[in-house]
C-alpha cells in the first residue's frame, strides 16, 4: 500500500524527505544466499499539517511479522538488563495487585516475565510467531495476533480491563496508530495506566539515524506528534522523559480523565519543512564518508558486529555486500546461520568467531550500544582490531 494521506490527521499534505532506494525486509534474514528476495521502496514522508513523519510504501503485516521473524528482546544482554530495570521501575511505581498488566508487543517475554515472577496477573499480545512461543515457555499467557481496537474489546471482554499496558517499541510498528492507541484507551481502566515508549525523532534527525528506516517502523514520533495521538483518543500524558534505547527514545505514562496533563512545548525546528529538507544531503554525506573510511583503511578483513535489523537499511543503502564485509557476529541463535537481507553476507556466532580469528576492523552496525560492546570487546577482542561507527558521523576507532 502507498500511503497518500496522513495517518494522524488525514491531510493529503504529505511531503517525500527522505529517499533510501528499495531494500529487502529488516529482520527477514534469509537461509538460501541465492534467493531472490522482495524489495519495496524505502521513502519518508511528513506531513505538513501535524508533522507526523510516516513510510511511504506499507507492507502487510503477515509479511513483516510472521514465523520467520527473527528478532528476539532476550538475546541481547543490553535489552535484557534495561527489560530488568524497567520492570523493576515499575513495579515499584505502580501498585497493581491482582489486576491485569498486558504487555504489547511481548516479543519473547525478556519484559513481561518479571511482571509474571512477581505474581502480578498478565497478558503479552504479539503478532510473531517465534518469539510469542518462546515467551509461552517461560509460562506466560501470550495472544498471537496484531493488538487493534477490536482484539482490544475481546481481551477486555474476556480478561477485564488492564490496571496497567505497557507498549514498548511498538507504536512505530503498527498498520494504524489511532486504532492501537483506542485499544489501549478501551482496554484500561479508568483509573489504568499506559507505558508507552518510542524512538525519537528528534534524535534520529540529529543524529542523522537513516538507518532506523526500515519497513517495520511505519511511524516516527516526536513528543509532539506523540502527544497528538494520544489526545485524538482521549488519553493524557501524566508523565514523560527521555530514555536511552536506539540512540535515544521517549517514553510517556497515559491516563484517561487526568486533572493536571503534561504539556508539550515541542521545538519550532520540527514544525518546518526546511527541517526536513536538509536530511537526505546529511544521509547521502553519511553513506560517502562511510565508504571513503571503508575503502581507504585498506583493511584485511572486516566484519559486521550485530544483525541488526537497522544495518539492512544501512548495508542495501551503501551496497556494502559480501565482497567487502567477510562476516557478521551476532549472539541471535535464529539469525546464526543465515544471511544478512539483500547483501547475503553469512551471519556467524561470537563462539565461531573466537574459533576462526577476528577481523581487522568490524563495522558497528549495533552502533546504539557502542559503549558496553567497547568495553565487553576489551575483553575478548584483539587489541588491533578497529571499530568503524557509521552513526551519527562515521569514525575510526
Ligand atoms: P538492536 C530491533 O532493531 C528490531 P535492531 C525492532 N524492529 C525494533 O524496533 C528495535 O529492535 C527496537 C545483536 N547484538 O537492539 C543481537 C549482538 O550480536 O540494536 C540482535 O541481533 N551483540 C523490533 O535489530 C541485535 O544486535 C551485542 O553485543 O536494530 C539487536 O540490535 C549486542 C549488544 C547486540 O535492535
Amino acid at each position: 500500500m502507498i500511503r497518500d494521506t496522513c495517518a494522524g490527521c488525514g491531510s493529503m499534505e504529505l511531503f517525500r524527505f527522505l529517499e533510501l532506494g528499495s531494500s529487502p525486509l529488516a529482520d527477514n534474514f534469509i537461509s538460501d544466499p541465492a534467493a531472490v528476495e522482495p524489495m519495496y521502496d524505502l521513502s519518508l514522508l511528513v506531513c505538513e499539517m501535524c508533522y507526523l513523519v510516516q513510510l511511504e510504501e506499507v507492507v502487510p503485516d503477515e509479511e513483516l511479522f510472521n514465523k520467520d521473524y527473527t528478532f528476539y528482546s532476550s538475546t541481547s544482554e543490553p535489552i535484557r538488563k534495561y527489560h530488568k530495570d524497567y520492570a523493576a521501575e515499575l513495579l515499584t511505581q505502580f501498585e497493581q495487585g491482582q489486576r491485569l498488566t498486558v504487555e504489547i508487543a511481548s516479543n519473547d517475554g525478556s519484559l513481561l516475565k518479571h511482571f509474571h515472577t512477581n505474581g502480578w496477573k498478565s497478558l503479552g499480545i504479539d503478532p510473531a510467531g517465534g518469539p510469542s512461543d518462546a515467551a509461552r515457555e517461560l509460562g506466560l499467557d501470550i495472544i498471537t495476533a496484531p493488538f487493534n481496537a477490536a482484539l482490544a474489546t475481546d481481551v477486555r471482554d474476556d480478561y477485564g480491563h488492564a490496571g496497567l499496558i505497557i507498549a514498548n517499541n511498538v507504536l512505530a510498528h503498527v498498520t494504524d496508530p489511532l486504532d492501537f492507541l483506542a485499544g489501549v484507551e478501551r482496554l484500561l481502566a479508568p483509573d489504568g495506566v499506559a507505558v508507552i515508549e518510542v524512538q525519537n525523532l528528534d534524535s534520529l534527525l540529529v543524529g542523522n539515524m537513516f538507518d532506523h528506516v526500515y519497513h517495520e517502523h511505519r511511524f516516527y514520533y516526536s513528543t509532539a506528534s506523540l502527544l497528538d495521538m494520544l489526545n485524538r483518543v482521549g488519553l493524557d500524558m501524566v508523565d514523560i522523559r527521555y530514555t536511552e534505547p536506539q540512540g535515544g527514545s521517549i517514553r510517556v505514562v497515559a491516563a484517561k480523565n487526568v486533572p493536571h496533563p503534561v504539556r508539550v512545548n515541542q521545538g519550532a525546528w520540527l514544525q518546518q519543512t526546511s527541517t526536513y529538507e536538509s536530511f537526505q544531503g546529511r544521509v547521502n554525506y553519511v553513506r560517502n564518508h562511510l565508504l571513503r573510511l571503508i575503502y581507504e583503511g585498506r583493511f584485511r578483513k572486516i566484519a559486521g558486529y550485530g544483525a541488526t535489523a537497522k544495518s539492512t537499511t544501512l548495508l542495501n543503502f551503501c551496497d556494502l555486500d559480501e565482497s567487502v564485509i567477510d562476516y557478521v557476529v551476532d549472539t541471535t541463535p535464529a539469525k546464526v546461520g543465515k544471511f544478512t537481507p539483500g547483501t547475503h553476507i553469512p551471519i556467524i556466532s561470537p563462539e565461531q568467531e573466537q574459533e576462526q580469528g577476528y577481523p581487522d576492523a568490524y563495522l558497528l552496525l549495533a552502533w546504539n550500544y557502542l559503549g558496553p560492546i567497547l568495553r565487553k570487546s576489551d575483553l575478548t577482542q584483539q587489541s588491533s582490531t578497529r571499530w568503524i561507527v557509521p552513526i551519527p558521523m562515521p569514525v575510526i576507532l
